[in-house]
């Protein structure tokens, strides 16, 4: 069946595949469903696609993962044609590469926009999935592949008195997209993960005064970003096939030339220096520096120490220094944040901090924010850079129902349950785009956005031409997974001491489980292609 196939002048609501969300992987998914000649549809809540880099269009928003890496491998075409301008490419450059690769292929016309898919229901009998949207629309279709992203249900946190406040409030997740004139204006900014370090600079240059209040310090590494030349891009793009090769023989499936030796196993002066050349080449090469800044405690100690001593170089007065460096974390058990002179910002005038772990927001008010000591501080703007729901919040927000009416979201009730991230037992024929208990997040996400959509389609053309139509994974399976994944994150020292998205613990009442997996892309390949190769090892296909 084709995809432009009609029924009354429309678009077939009865298809091959439905996939839901028209970010990097949704999009992906489309072309290949395409290729393989299966009728195919992405559902797209936004007005426009991209995911992840349509939403978060905050003035500083950029990738931490180099440009010329953090783009599609599957088309040497679409690598040679588009132009990277910075070694770290800015949200307007990736939401532009993203409508590009869509327009060149052609995948407008798969694409319905304004589509919020609100429940998914299997019927064992027909073997098939009904998609029904938020406007009462219903699809049908042989498989199901969420492409919901990992961090896409943003985060208002819960302040009281917000609606009591006379200003205006954003978030950096639903940036307007005419943006917001913050010139003359008294700005206050919650939130300082890597959306809030980055916005931070940019907010601080224009606004009369900016707030930032903070509730835990973070590590960062500058990103030393820079325009590319010529001569930088021309290496990368003669050299594609091989540099990407190299890039998926990383754990996180980038090249950023990991360090071969443990850190005890160099001199103090040879760990300093180490950390002092990827300080000035910038990026999260740093945090790969050793083998094992997050497994072992006396080299991460180490590390960290360095980072704070850098935040107290930069920030010249020492109260703010003692506020901005993280003190009782291990560095890597937050996201490690890359900035551009985020810490330098502090250094500003018109830039005020706000330990909000030592006096807490009481409340807001008409005028700005309450402190618990009585202080208040007026503000015509407030920000809230205050994260997401992160990997389980997207699929949990649809009622997803699979074998016996039973909902996907019970079974996660003590966190999430899959098999390598891809497949979850009792849910046949519906696939997740770096699931969560896949590297995903740990890695660059295009590329692994590319290996979930390869190993998929390849599945799909499998079950096929061998006659199948029903691929689930097995329980025991799926319990061995999830165990294995809890076991390496054991092993971590990534998932101490701190509240963060990793592990679900930024949410009230949210399970604290791991939620990626910290075995590394390389890994998680092999036993995901060994397990294909054994006859799809631990999942039922019939
Ligand atoms: O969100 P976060 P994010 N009162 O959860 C604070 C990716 N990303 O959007 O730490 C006061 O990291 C919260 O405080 P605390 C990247 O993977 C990538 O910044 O919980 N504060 C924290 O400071 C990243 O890790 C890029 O104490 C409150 C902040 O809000 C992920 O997205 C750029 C609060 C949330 O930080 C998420 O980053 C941007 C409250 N009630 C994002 N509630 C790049 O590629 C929350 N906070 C560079």
């Amino acid at each position: 069946m084709s995809e432009t196939a009609k029924t009354n002048g429309e678009l077939a609501h009865s298809l091959d595949v439905i996939i839901v969300g028209a970010g990097f992987g949704g999009l992906y998914a489309l072309h290949r469903m395409r290729g393989m000649g299966l009728s195919a549809r992405v559902l797209e809540q936004g007005d426009d696609i991209g995911g992840t880099w349509f939403w978060n269009r905050y003035p500083g928003a950029r990738c931490d993962v180099e440009s010329m890496q953090y783009s599609y491998s599957f088309s040497d075409e679409i690598a040679q044609e588009w132009e990277w301008k910075e070694l770290y490419a800015t949200q307007p450059e990736i939401h532009a590469y993203i409508k590009f690769v869509a327009d060149k292929l052609k995948l407008r016309d798969g694409i319905q926009l304004n589509t919020k898919v609100t429940s998914a229901k299997f019927d064992e009998k027909t073997r098939r999935w009904t998609v029904t949207t938020e406007a009462g629309e219903t699809f049908d279709a042989r498989y199901c592949i969420m492409a919901t992203g990992c961090l896409s249900v943003p985060l208002a946190p819960d302040i009281p008195g917000l609606k009591e406040f006379g200003g205006e409030v954003f978030m950096t997740s639903d940036w307007p997209k005419d943006g917001v004139n913050v010139a003359g204006k008294r700005v206050g900014l919650i939130g300082t993960g890597s959306s809030g370090i980055q916005i931070t600079p940019r907010l601080a240059e224009k606004s009369a005064q900016l707030h930032v209040f903070q509730r835990t310090p973070n590590y960062s590494i500058p990103a030393q970003n820079r325009p590319l030349d010529s001569n930088y891009i021309d290496m990368w793009k003669k050299n594609y096939p091989e540099r990407r090769k190299i890039a998926r023989a990383a754990r996180n499936n980038t090249m950023n030339s990991p360090g071969q030796r443990s850190g005890t196993e160099v001199t103090p002066e040879q760990f300093k220096a180490e950390l002092e050349s990827r300080w000035a080449s910038g990026g999260i090469g740093f945090m790969y520096a050793f083998t094992d800044i997050t497994t072992n405690r006396k080299v991460n100690e180490m590390t960290s120490n360095f980072v704070r001593d850098k935040i107290r170089e930069i920030v010249k007065d020492p109260k703010k220094a003692a506020i901005l460096a993280p003190s009782n974390y291990p560095i890597g058990a937050k996201r490690i944040c890359v900035d551009t002179d985020y810490f330098d910002t502090f250094n500003r005038e018109n830039v005020a901090l706000h330990d909000i772990k030592a006096d807490p927001i009481k409340t807001m008010s008409k005028d700005g924010v309450v402190l618990e000591s009585g202080e208040t501080v007026p503000l015509d703007i407030l920000v809230l850079a205050t994260g997401f729901d992160a990997m389980t919040g997207a699929l949990n927000r649809i009622d997803i129902r699979g074998v016996g009416g039973k909902a996907m979201k019970e079974k996660w009730v003590d966190g999430p349950r899959t098999y390598f991230g891809l497949m979850v037992s009792g849910f046949p024929n519906m696939f997740i785009v770096a699931g969560p208990q896949s590297p995903s997040v740990f890695t660059n996400m295009v590329t692994s956005c590319e290996q979930h959509v390869d190993w998929i389609s390849d599945t799909v053309k499998t079950l096929d031409e061998s006659g199948k139509s029903l691929i689930d994974a097995e329980e025991k399976a799926e319990d061995a997974w999830v165990a294995h994944v809890s076991e390496i994150a054991d092993r971590s020292l990534i998932i101490e001491g701190v509240n963060s998205w990793y592990t679900g613990a930024n949410i009230p009442g949210k399970p604290r489980v791991i939620t990626p997996y910290l075995g590394g892309a390389v890994l998680y390949m092999d036993k995901l292609n060994q397990a294909t190769k054994n006859d799809f090892e631990g999942f039922r296909v019939d």
